[in-house]
């Protein structure tokens, strides 16, 4: 299984209760990501055809894609590997968030819309969004920018007005409302992520009125979709039962 999400974690937790042979892949994107129940792997499979030889090799029946909505490359990666090797692929994906009464939202299509919906200077923009996609806001360099990390950057920050907070989720309402309002936030910048981990700024934003620019998810390429850890285990024939696990999913 692909993994790297609250929603992936649950699902580690299911299989390994269930006995089923089963690795959990990370990217190897934090210094130390949770630990899983499952046996588990760390860094790129090089590209398609590395995925395709890593199922090969590893004689998987199942790939189940549990990454986050932003993770398109290994999505798209995980549709193609999977047709070439001919292995069942489904994806295990979260709902988008949708704005709620007393929410002010600016919907874009994707980081340089957030840029542009930016004001030119003086906005004190609450950007939790992690680190790789930091750039282009210094574009517009007058604002103070708030970073959530989940390691400490290495060297400076690519924006001169900027001040990073080091966490990882899941947050808290609480937390995140006192996080905005000591540090005056106008603007929070979000990816449409959905899930509950990432959920808690857009409900701080709502109660303190400041506008979100919502980032919109990246088109991902036709596959199986399934919002619930359950659908997967009756997709794998696990639903209900323990089983020595003769098949291994990814
Ligand atoms: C490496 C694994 C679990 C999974 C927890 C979820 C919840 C907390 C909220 C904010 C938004 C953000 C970011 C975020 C959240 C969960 C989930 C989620 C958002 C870890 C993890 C890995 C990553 C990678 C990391 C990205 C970054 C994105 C921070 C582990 C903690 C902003 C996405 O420093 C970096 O390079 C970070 C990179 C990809 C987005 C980016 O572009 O920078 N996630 N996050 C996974 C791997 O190596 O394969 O370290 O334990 C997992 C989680 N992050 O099991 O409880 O499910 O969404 N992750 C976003 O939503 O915008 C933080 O601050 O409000
Ligand atoms: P991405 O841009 O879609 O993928 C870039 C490359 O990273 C992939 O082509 C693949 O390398 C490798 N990769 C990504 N996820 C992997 C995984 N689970 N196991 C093995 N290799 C993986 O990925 P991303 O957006 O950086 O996300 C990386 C990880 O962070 C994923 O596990 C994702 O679930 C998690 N995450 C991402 C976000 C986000 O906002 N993007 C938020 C929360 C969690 P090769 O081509 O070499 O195989």
């Amino acid at each position: 299984m692909l993994g790297g999400t609250t929603e992936a974690s649950v699902l580690a937790e299911a299989l390994a209760a269930r006995g089923v042979e089963a690795v959990f892949s990370y990217a190897g994107r934090t210094e130390a990501p949770k630990a899983q129940p499952l046996p588990q792997r760390v860094g790129g499979f090089g590209g398609v055809a590395g995925l395709v030889e890593y199922l090969r090799e590893g004689r998987f029946t199942h790939v189940v894609d549990a990454t986050h909505p932003f993770a398109a490359q290994m999505s798209r990666n995980a549709v193609a590997a999977c047709a070439e090797a001919g292995v069942p692929l489904i994806a295990l994906e979260r709902p988008a968030w949708q704005p709620g009464p007393g929410d002010d939202w600016l919907r874009v299509a994707d980081v340089a819309g957030a840029v542009a919906a930016l004001p030119d200077r003086g906005a004190r923009v609450f950007l939790a969004i992690g680190k790789q996609t930091l750039e282009p806001f210094a574009a517009k360099p007058g604002n103070f920018y708030l970073l959530r990390l989940v390691d400490p950057p290495e060297g400076a920050l690519p924006l001169p007005d900027a001040e990073a907070v080091i966490a990882r989720g899941p947050f808290t309402v609480e937390g995140d409302v006192a996080l905005m309002r000591v540090h005056g936030i106008t603007h929070v910048v979000a990816k449409n992520a959905g899930g509950a981990g990432a959920e808690a700024k857009l409900v701080a934003a709502r109660e303190l009125g400041v506008r979100v620019v919502m980032i919109d998810r990246p088109a991902l390429p036709a596959r199986q979709v399934v919002g619930e850890v359950g659908a997967v285990l009756d997709w794998l024939g696990h639903s209900g039962t323990v089983s020595a696990g003769t098949e291994r999913g990814v």
